[in-house]
């Protein structure tokens, strides 16, 4: 029995001159794109926090939604809560969803006591998951919420926490496994300081490489087949957090020997505020073999936070999936919505409205990246700047086969003087705007 909480319980594709603000206009999951269904491709999550956990709090303003399931501090409320977002994930007809444990169940005060209703909801979402075809995209734990992880989480000066944290690990852990999650996130929110003056970065550091080293010890334990992720952030709510960005997330993974067990989830927001763009981190995770999954979002440009907004610039969107399709697409990651309506957005049909706009979006993104890529002129144009390099003497040199001063000998000897050749930028960019 539905709950009645959506005006409809099921979003249909309508084709591009629909204005029915309830229907798809760009997204049809089964339309074809580069050998692959459009929903194959995209791989679409809910973020469960964002959509039924938020309450519509901003710093200086308290709850606005008035959900049938707030206050959710009972068992029932978590009840009716999954319903609700079973209800819109079916809605939606999107494949997969996302959440934390925090997200799922209610706070009850102890550890034990919140691990139990827990596992009850999760044994609720198996049911709902079995009945809807809907899967768990990734489970993560919230380590940043509760007081008790203000100082950090694994990076906690205190003992005591570092194993709160890597027992609410554990438990998210296996949930995860439970419900065939195709990932495990972890993503650092307080897993970095307010201030140097009272931290001691080296031994953070370690702890750190010690959990996510456990992580990966137990998930091969269980026989978790889903692929471990650190999601990259700058700041906010920390001053500063140790997963920067996918560079430094990198240089982390190698200093603990995990460079190849743990993959990033890459959100576009905290890529703007790490000072870069969404499709320069993944190209970085690409080139250094560590892409795994993307947090689709995106930040107002004025107020420099982390706003969570849902996607809405096509041409944008289409060159971040441009990037993902020439790594060869998603695998097991895909596009989470970790965006969130406005706080003004009080009404329930808001919450579809917001994520059909979002998923046409990023099929409008996709397909012009996948024209992009089809029409050739932009990859092979990259490819032939970098052709001067394909000979077997260059090749050798990148081997490692010929020194600096054999390097020099040659230059003088040929008579070596490069001719600068142009970069084209503006010309590519045109190119590029044929297709969004
Ligand atoms: C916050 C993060 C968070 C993670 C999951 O900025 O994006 O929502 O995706 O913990
Ligand atoms: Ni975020
Ligand atoms: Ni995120």
């Amino acid at each position: 029995m539905s709950t009645g909480f959506f005006p409809v319980e099921r979003v249909p594709y309508e084709g591009p001159n629909s204005t029915n603000p309830l229907a798809f206009r760009h997204y049809n999951p089964d339309e074809m794109v580069m050998g692959k269904r459009l929903e194959d491709q995209l791989r679409f999550a809910v973020a469960y926090w964002h959509s039924f956990a938020y309450e519509g709090l901003d710093p200086f303003g308290g709850p606005t939604f008035q959900r049938p399931w707030f206050p959710a501090n009972n068992q029932k409320a978590a009840k009716l809560k999954a319903d609700v977002a079973f209800e819109m994930f079916t809605a939606l007809g999107v494949p997969f969803y996302a959440f934390h444990d925090a997200d799922i169940r209610p706070d009850l005060g102890s550890f034990k006591e919140n691990r139990k209703a827990y596992e009850a909801i999760v044994d609720i979402f198996a049911a709902k998951q079995e009945e809807t075809g809907v899967g768990l995209l990734w489970g993560t734990a919230n380590l940043f919420s509760h007081r008790r992880w203000m100082a950090g989480a694994s990076t906690n000066p205190d003992p005591e926490v570092f194993a709160y944290a890597g027992a609410t690990i554990k438990t998210c852990l296996d949930a995860t496994h439970r419900l065939g999650g195709q990932n495990y996130v972890l993503w650092g929110g307080r897993e970095g300081y307010e201030t140097l003056l009272n931290t001691d970065l080296k031994r953070e550091d370690d702890q750190m490489g010690r959990m996510l080293n456990m992580v990966v010890d137990y998930k091969h334990k269980i026989g978790f087949k889903g692929q471990i992720m650190v999601e990259p952030k700058p700041q906010e709510p920390s001053k500063h957090q140790y997963d920067y960005d996918v560079a430094t997330v990198y240089g982390f993974l190698k200093r603990h020997g995990l460079e190849n067990e743990v993959k990033v989830n890459i959100e576009q927001g905290h890529a703007i505020l790490a000072g870069h763009s969404f499709e320069h981190e993944i190209a970085m995770a690409q080139a250094l073999g560590v892409f795994g999954s993307i947090d689709m979002n995106r930040n107002d440009y004025q107020s420099g936070w982390d706003t969570d907004q849902f996607p809405n610039n096509v041409p944008e969107v289409a060159l971040a999936y441009s990037y993902i399709l020439q790594g060869g697409g998603f695998t097991q990651g895909g596009t989470n919505f970790d965006s969130r309506i406005r706080r003004q957005s009080l009404d329930a049909e808001d919450l579809l409205i917001a994520h059909i706009g979002a998923m046409d979006t990023c099929a409008r993104g996709l397909k012009a990246a996948a024209a992009m890529l089809e029409d050739g002129t932009w990859p092979n144009f990259v490819e032939n700047r970098y052709s001067g390099w394909n000979s077997d003497y260059w090749q050798g040199v990148l081997a490692g086969k010929v020194g600096l001063e054999a390097l020099a000998a040659k230059v003088e000897t040929e008579g070596i003087e490069p001719e600068p050749v142009s970069g084209k930028q503006e010309y590519l960019e045109n190119v590029l705007n044929r297709f969004v």
